[in-house]
């Protein structure tokens, strides 16, 4: 992109590095002083490099706020409050490879055909293989096409959806594994009673999927030896999300097909880096690795950032806690991604109140479109009345040209991840090196370079001083202990990279001789990976390996016993890899905080050697450590190897959540408020990220809303755009090859208003307007209208082009379908609900019709959309 720019009287000019990077971190230093830190928001990136994002979420902490966050708020947060409430961790289970051995798929809310080509591979390869491929979900979409079973259900009806096929399984096949269910699953009685609410009548009511379609969906998932559970946005994206995907985790364990290989969860994940990036926790709930905002957490991480070699700065807890407001503040969840705007509009503008001192005064864009979030005309309304925004961007987004304003823009330009190195991880938690294909271009800088200028900017370089990626790397291995990203070292991740044709494309292990260094490992190394010598963890919860070689259990995160007194821990086995009896046994102590000699920041600690240790017990270990009151693990004696996790049960009730077992409730904007009543949304939350949250209220407010907004507006992707598509509006391939925004409209619906495909018209929903041209097709249904989230440069139906810095416009623009996305949010992540909302559609008039680029309307003629 062009060199820096800032907006002065309406004027973008150009700055050099110097002077943009000044004004940047000074206006930052300013806001920190005048109003405290809180008042900032800073939205980082799942495109940077595991050890960027880390930097990242380090980087908020020294300047002293939690209000930082990224695209994982609005994508899979979810999926890991569901899977991580159900069997301790929050990711996918397997391998994208081993779903060629599912013998029965169930796709539901995932269009892999265009969003992940690659796994769409792994997919056709199971049918190859004799596997049942079922895509379940509100349109007939492309992956549909390639399904042996096929349904077509009402937006936000998943988890009816699921408990009536759990219902069938459990009450009339009775193929539920009970043995299963009764040694590794805390309260399944609870999950069975639920079900039986959800006769296949009533789920034929709520979800419009017939009774025979459920049963025959149903059979196939208990016929088969094997099943696996797949998802991606269809499912995360509700006020239900994290219900959804609690949902299909019980029907994994229903079947007994968790930790086995073609079974678990496939949630796939989006952007190149956004399973590294959670796990580094750009997220404002937590520190790098999950380990939450607790005094514990905080404890640990400036333990680590104090002893880390690759820094010549220290800190203590005390010197960490000064930089913050307060000790609250400082353990206090932060503003999300996906609501941080309310905090940014005056009282008057809110919804509800602000639970931190001062209102945001300050935006830091790092590598994230803006269009991407709902209710986005408050979103331009808080960007409209913040001080300044910042964006650090290969491209000049929607944070150039959306707010309206004068000044107080500046725009970093960012190398592209092309021009960077470092670490990035899979969707299936195994790590790859990336390697620098080209020196940055255009006067770009790596964000690498550009966290380091603004830690020194900003006063605390000496924690930043790093002098390339794998210094970061191994401070990561020293803290990173929670999920195991441990062993990772960067000279193992590079030979797996150069010997990457020696490992199995089936199980991922290396093909080579006993003798070889890459013996035993997988690629990658899958987290955890619990020190320098341990090969990862290709599928977890595999009770029938040995954790030294990659086994898990399900992780006693939750402690020995739930609040009813009943055992957390699971029932002793006798595994073949172990001459007697494996029990049941808590985590290990200290195993997620204790620190080896910093230098070796990969090695093994006492409670992680004991545990993998064929002739250590919990309570050894226990004996081992200094500051563990040994008498709490005196009934754990049994010298087994174990991960470090422990071996607990799944929860098929989860205590601590809103619903504690997957229940239906009907989305904030729904078609049919005669459910309402049955199944409300969830109750009105204070101070949840810093604000209220009433869906309850809101869907009472719209109760009547279907009267005048008929139709369902759902939202998604199209192969040929990338998130906002700042990317892909912009290169010519692209562009060229989708240059028109649509809304997929039903055949007979568009008869109804004379539509043709390419003909402007209005989507009104209870947000907003977008005018945009209609695509009729029969992928989805006459209830349905479906908008690609993909565009911008129009804003209900005006033209922005002439806000982008000159030579910057995008080659095509089009309306944003977050202007009218629906306001309810998940009551356990604040998830965005952008797949269920009302509208009606309007055709526009001849004078409505905004004027597009050149270039655009020239791809459009080729394609033959205007008449
Ligand atoms: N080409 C391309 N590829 C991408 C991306 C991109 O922007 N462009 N983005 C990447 C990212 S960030 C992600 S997270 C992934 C997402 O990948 P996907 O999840 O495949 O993407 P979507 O199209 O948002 O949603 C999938 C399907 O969910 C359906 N759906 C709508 N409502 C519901 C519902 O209530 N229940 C269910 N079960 N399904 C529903 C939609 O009809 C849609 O076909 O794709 C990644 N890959
Ligand atoms: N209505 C609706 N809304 C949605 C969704 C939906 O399905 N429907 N899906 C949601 C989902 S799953 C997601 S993940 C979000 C995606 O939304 P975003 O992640 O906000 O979308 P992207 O356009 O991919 O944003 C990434 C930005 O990073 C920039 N970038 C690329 N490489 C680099 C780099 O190396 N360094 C820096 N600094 N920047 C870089 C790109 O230019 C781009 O501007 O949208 C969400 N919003
Ligand atoms: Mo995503």
């Amino acid at each position: 992109m062009t060199p820096l720019m800032k907006k002065e009287d309406g004027e973008w000019v150009r700055l050099d590095w110097e002077e943009a990077l000044s004004e940047a971190t000074d206006e930052l230093a300013r806001i920190r002083d005048e109003y405290g830190a809180d008042s900032t928001m800073w939205m980082g990136s799942a495109k940077i490099s595991n050890e960027e994002a880390y930097m990242f979420r380090k980087l908020a902490a020294f300047y002293g706020t939690n209000n930082v966050d990224h695209q994982a708020r609005i994508c899979h947060s979810t999926t890991v409050g569901g899977l991580a409430n159900t069997w301790g961790f929050g990711a996918m289970t397997q391998s994208c490879n081993d779903v060629t051995n599912a013998d029965a798929n169930l796709i539901i809310g995932h269009n892999p055909a265009e969003s992940h080509p690659v796994m769409m591979r792994y997919i056709q390869e199971a049918r190859e293989n004799d596997g049942d491929v079922i895509v379940a979900e509100p349109r007939f979409s492309k992956t549909s096409a390639h399904a042996d079973t096929t349904t077509q259900f009402r937006p936000g009806t998943d988890i009816a959806f699921i408990n009536g096929l759990l219902y069938h399984i459990v009450y009339n096949l009775e193929a539920h594994d009970e043995e299963f269910l009764e040694s590794r699953v805390y309260r399944w009685e609870d999950a069975k009673e639920n079900i039986a609410d959800y006769d296949l009548e009533t789920v034929e009511d709520i979800t419009w999927v017939p009774v025979e379609t459920l049963k025959e969906i149903a059979e196939t998932l208990a016929e088969a030896d094997v099943s696996t559970v797949e998802w991606s946005m269809g499912a995360t994206q509700h006020t239900v999300g994290t219900q959804n995907i609690r949902s299909f985790a019980i029907l994994n364990l229903a079947l007994g097909d968790t930790g086995t290989p073609g079974g678990g969860n496939n949630p796939v994940r989006g952007h190149d880096n956004v399973q590294g990036a959670t796990d580094a926790c750009i997220l404002s709930h937590h520190l790098p690795a999950y380990y939450g905002l607790d005094k514990g957490a905080w404890d640990h991480w400036t333990n680590v950032w104090d002893q880390t070699p690759s820094t010549s700065g220290s800190i203590s807890y005390e010197e960490m806690r000064d930089r913050f407001e307060s000790q609250e503040l400082m353990e206090k969840n932060g503003l999300t991604v996906s609501r941080w705007f309310e905090g940014a509009l005056d009282d008057d503008e809110r919804k509800g109140d602000l639970y931190q001192p001062e209102q945001v005064r300050a935006l830091v864009v790092w590598g994230h479109s803006l269009n991407s979030l709902s209710e986005l005309k408050r979103v331009k309304k808080a960007m409209e009345n913040v001080e300044i925004v910042i964006g650090v961007d290969p491209f000049p987004g929607l944070h150039s040209s959306l707010p309206e304003r004068e000044d107080g823009i500046i725009l970093l330009p960012a190398a592209t991840n092309h021009e960077s190195r470092g670490t990035v991880t899979a969707t299936n938690r195994s790590v790859q090196w990336r390697y620098q294909a080209v020196t940055p271009r255009h006067n770009s800088k790596r964000d690498f370079e550009l966290l380091q200028e603004f830690a020194d900017r900003l006063g605390f370089g000496e924690h930043f001083d790093y002098d390339e990626i794998e210094d970061v790397l191994d401070e990561m291995n020293l803290g990173m202990r929670s999920i195991g990203a441990i062993g990772w070292r960067p000279e193992r991740i590079k030979a797996h990279m150069e010997n990457s044709h020696v490992f199995s494309v089936d199980d991922l292990q290396a093909e080579v001789t006993d003798d070889h260094e890459l013996a035993g490992e997988y690629f990658g190394l899958p987290w955890p990976c619990w020190h320098d010598d341990h090969p990862g963890t290709p599928i977890l919860y595999r009770d029938e390996v040995h954790p030294a070689e990659g086994g898990l259990d399900f992780r006693a995160r939750w402690g020995t016993e739930g609040p009813d007194g009943e055992t957390l821990l699971r029932d002793a086995y006798e595994p073949d890899w172990w001459d007697g009896e494996i029990e049941g046994v808590p985590q290990y102590p200290n195993y997620a905080t204790e620190l080896p000699d910093p230098e070796t920041p990969a090695a093994p600690t006492t409670s992680i050697e004991y545990a993998l240790s064929d002739e250590h017990s919990v309570y050894d270990a226990a004996q081992a450590l200094d500051d563990v009151d040994e008498s709490e693990f005196e009934a754990f004696d049994n010298e087994q190897p174990d991960p470090p996790t422990g071996r607990g049960r799944a929860r098929a009730a989860a205590w601590n959540l809103p619903d504690e077992v997957p229940k239906h409730r009907e989305p904030v904007e729904t078609p049919r408020p005669d459910l309402i009543d049955e199944y409300p949304n969830y109750e009105a939350q204070e101070d949840f990220y810093r604000l209220d949250l009433d869906n309850r209220g809101k869907q009472e407010e719209f109760r009547t809303l279907s009267e005048d907004l008929p139709l369902i507006v759902t939202s998604g992707r199209q192969v040929e755009h990338m998130g906002g598509g700042y990317e892909t509006r912009n290169t010519e391939g692209t562009a060229n090859r989708s240059p028109m925004m649509y809304a997929e409209i039903h055949p007979r619906v568009a008869n109804e208003h004379a539509l043709e495909t390419g003909d402007w018209v209005w989507v009104r929903t209870e947000p907003g307007s977008m005018l945009v041209q209609a695509y009729v097709t029969e992928r989805v249904e006459e209830e349905e209208v479906f908008l690609p989230y993909h565009w911008g440069g129009i804003f209900e139906g005006e033209s922005y082009t002439d806000r982008y810095p000159d030579g910057t416009e995008p080659l095509v623009i089009g309306d944003s379908a977050n202007i009218g996305m629906s306001i309810g949010y998940d009551p356990v992540t604040n998830m965005q609900a952008t797949k269920t909302g009302l509208c009606q559609l309007e055709p526009a008039s001849d004078d409505e019709i905004p004027e597009l680029p050149e270039e655009q309307q020239a791809y459009q003629r080729q394609h033959g959309y205007t008449r």
